[in-house]
């Protein structure tokens, strides 16, 4: 298979796994994440395989935007963190390993060093 097909193959699976926004399931784990300068935190931090997740985001001071790699380092979403709101991001983490948060809006001097991570464990 050609290295493109390959890739397209993996991008259609990945985005397979976001699904849609039911309001109240209960199928669903909480996970709420709170942003500020210049960090990220999870509560719970890992989850394992397979769990459909809804991530809970706010913000302790100014806007950070949230932005979700897979394992394998492909764009799974993104959502802002913003003070006093709550936005939420649903994705089912079929995938094992170590996922990367970058902050995708500029936040202040450290922005930049604004990375996180979320563990996906074998079940
Ligand atoms: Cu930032």
């Amino acid at each position: 298979m050609r290295r493109a097909e390959r890739y397209t193959d993996t991008l259609r699976e990945e985005i397979g796994q976001i699904v849609g926004y039911e309001l109240e399931d209960p199928r669903l784990t909480m996970v709420t994440v709170t942003a500020g300068q210049f960090f990220w935190t999870f509560a719970p931090d890992r989850v394992p395989v397979g769990t459909r997740v809804r991530f809970d985001l706010t913000s302790v001071d100014v806007n950070h935007g949230f932005v979700l790699y897979s394992p394998r380092g492909h764009l799974l979403g993104s959502v802002q963190a913003m003070p006093g709101y709550h936005n939420q991001l649903d994705l089912t983490m079929s995938q094992a390993g170590i996922y990367r948060i970058r902050c995708g809006e500029y936040c202040g001097l450290n922005h930049s060093t604004m990375d996180g991570s979320f563990t996906v464990t074998r079940r």
